[in-house]
């Protein structure tokens, strides 16, 4: 029997409950991208908010590009249990806060009509990096195809067409701007947002622009919890445990961060509750996090996926792997990082490898390797090149560096990047003989965001060289 408002009463006595009136009137948060992480971070915030008591909040959670998530949880009155595993396993928490799931090319019109709605203050973002549709230089790639469509005139279909049709409506309802809060790794994340959203309105509409750039605000944001995808054996596993089929279950580790900037529109949930922390300056933070912690794991998952590997508790306990990350957080990422007063890096590496060796959470590499020509930027190459201006070398980053690009030559472990198609042709028009300057020289790719030094190309081409052959 399947998890819903109606059969709850029959999940096992040991499952933590909400504990508050669903039904009560709330305040809405719409949420884009209700994926794995959305369920076991932001949701469960703002469920510990609305057991605290004071104004409830609902959440709804939009899917744009396939109907799982919607097949996952509407059946489901949007309820869904979250399991946090490490030695100890604690017992499954069910979280009430998410409301409904809608797919937005289902239904286009009513999702910008709930994002102009009166009733909600905020819109939280989990589309994955890639899904803000950014250039390396941080503006919008205006050669995407969806956003072409838009341009066209078509039916919105990226985040940005969503939200600008959304803030025509409410501007001209005389509505209050709405507060949009990216929870990606990327750095500067909703200063970012801003930027890209702020493009697109001011190609269509500079008056929308000018009326966002007024009433709407973008706090920026650290998140972290590690959230694997979940397994269908899980889904089994958690049934015979829960006494209820829960499609939309989520397993974590138990820790979890959230540090936000203080910079809303409009109202907001007691976060704190579930111990946000609302900060003036979430950098430093973020910094440490997506250098140390992301760049610690596409290391992982790349070095790892070159040895056969498949875990990121394997990899951590790898006696090449493991000490290579070690150096890579605390010798070369974190003498770039300026701390904030408090913040010790040291203990945080610490904290962090503890975190990798989770065997009773299986995190596969293949998971965190997706993607990597939207990650690199901000989890390697910003410390190759802070630390380039320290005069100092980073030869455990240029290792995975070399792993990645071997990886994205597409004859190992699958290739599952928004530009494997365009790397693949790159490498084979240059070859291990040029693929690095391709990438990384003057003209190449990824040369906004750092150009090695003559001693880092000549590293990074013989290492790349060893590992092709
Ligand atoms: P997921 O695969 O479960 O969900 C991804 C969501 O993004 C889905 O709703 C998908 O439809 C949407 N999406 C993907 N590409 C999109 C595009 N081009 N446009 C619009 N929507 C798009 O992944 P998960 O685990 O929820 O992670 C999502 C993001 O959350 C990550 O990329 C990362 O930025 C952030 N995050 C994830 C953590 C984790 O451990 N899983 C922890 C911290 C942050
Ligand atoms: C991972 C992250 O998939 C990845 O690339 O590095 O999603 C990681 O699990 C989270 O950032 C942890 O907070």
């Amino acid at each position: 029997m399947r998890l819903s408002e109606e059969t709850k009463q029959l999940l096992a006595e040991r499952v933590e409950r909400p504990g508050y009136d669903r039904t009560r009137p709330a305040r809405r948060i719409v949420h884009l991208g209700i994926g794995a992480f959305h369920r076991a971070h932001q949701a469960v915030y703002t469920d510990d908010a609305n057991r605290a008591g004071g104004e409830q909040w609902s959440i709804i959670g939009v899917s744009l590009r396939s109907e799982g998530a919607r097949d996952q949880m509407a059946p489901q009155d949007g309820l869904f249990t979250v399991t946090a595993r490490s030695a100890q396993e604690s017992a499954p928490r069910l979280i009430g806060s998410v409301g409904d799931v809608l797919f937005a090319p289902e239904s286009p019109d009513r999702l910008v009509d709930i994002l102009a709605d009166e009733a909600t203050a905020i819109v939280t973002l989990t589309v994955t990096e890639k899904g803000y549709l950014a250039r390396p230089d941080g503006s919008l790639d205006r050669g995407n195809a969806d956003l072409a469509s838009e341009a066209d005139g078509g039916a919105p279909r990226t985040i940005y067409g969503f939200l600008a049709a959304a803030m025509a409506k409410r501007r001209a309802e005389g509505r209050a701007g709405l507060t949009l809060l990216s929870c990606d790794n990327l750095s500067e994340n909703g200063k970012r947002l801003e930027r890209l959203l702020l493009d697109y309105l001011g190609d269509r509409d500079t008056a929308l622009a000018d009326w966002c750039r007024e009433h709407c605000r973008f706090p920026n944001s650290m998140v972290d919890r590690i959230v694997p995808a979940t397994a269908p054996a899980d889904l089994d596993a958690l049934e015979a445990a829960i006494g209820l089929r829960d499609e939309a279950g989520v397993f974590t580790e138990p820790f979890r961060q959230w540090v936000i900037e203080e910079d809303f529109a409009g109202p907001r949930p007691g976060w704190e509750a579930g111990g946000a922390e609302i900060v003036s300056d979430v950098r430093p933070y973020e910094t440490a996090k997506l250098r140390m912690l992301n760049g610690a794991h596409s290391a992982l998952a790349y070095l790892g996926l070159e040895k056969g590997l498949a875990l990121v508790s394997e990899a951590i306990t790898d006696p090449d792997i493991g000490p290579l990350v070690s150096r890579l957080m605390r010798e070369e990422a974190a003498p770039a990082i300026a701390a904030a007063p408090g913040q010790d890096l040291m203990a945080y590496a610490d904290a962090l490898e503890r975190r990798f060796d989770n065997p009773s959470l299986p995190h596969r590499l293949e998971q965190i390797a997706t993607d990597g020509s939207q990650k690199i930027a901000q989890r390697w190459l910003a410390t190759l090149s802070d630390r380039q201006q320290q005069n100092a070398s980073c030869p455990a980053i240029l290792e995975a560096l070399a792993a990645w690009i071997v990886h994205v030559r597409g004859d190992g472990a699958p290739v599952r990047d928004p530009l494997a198609e365009q790397l693949a042709e790159l490498w084979r028009s240059a070859g291990a003989d040029s693929i690095v300057d391709a990438l990384f020289g003057r003209d190449g790719m990824f040369a906004d965001q750092w150009q090695p030094s003559d001693a880092d190309l000549q590293f990074l081409e013989q290492r790349v060289k060893l590992k092709s052959a």
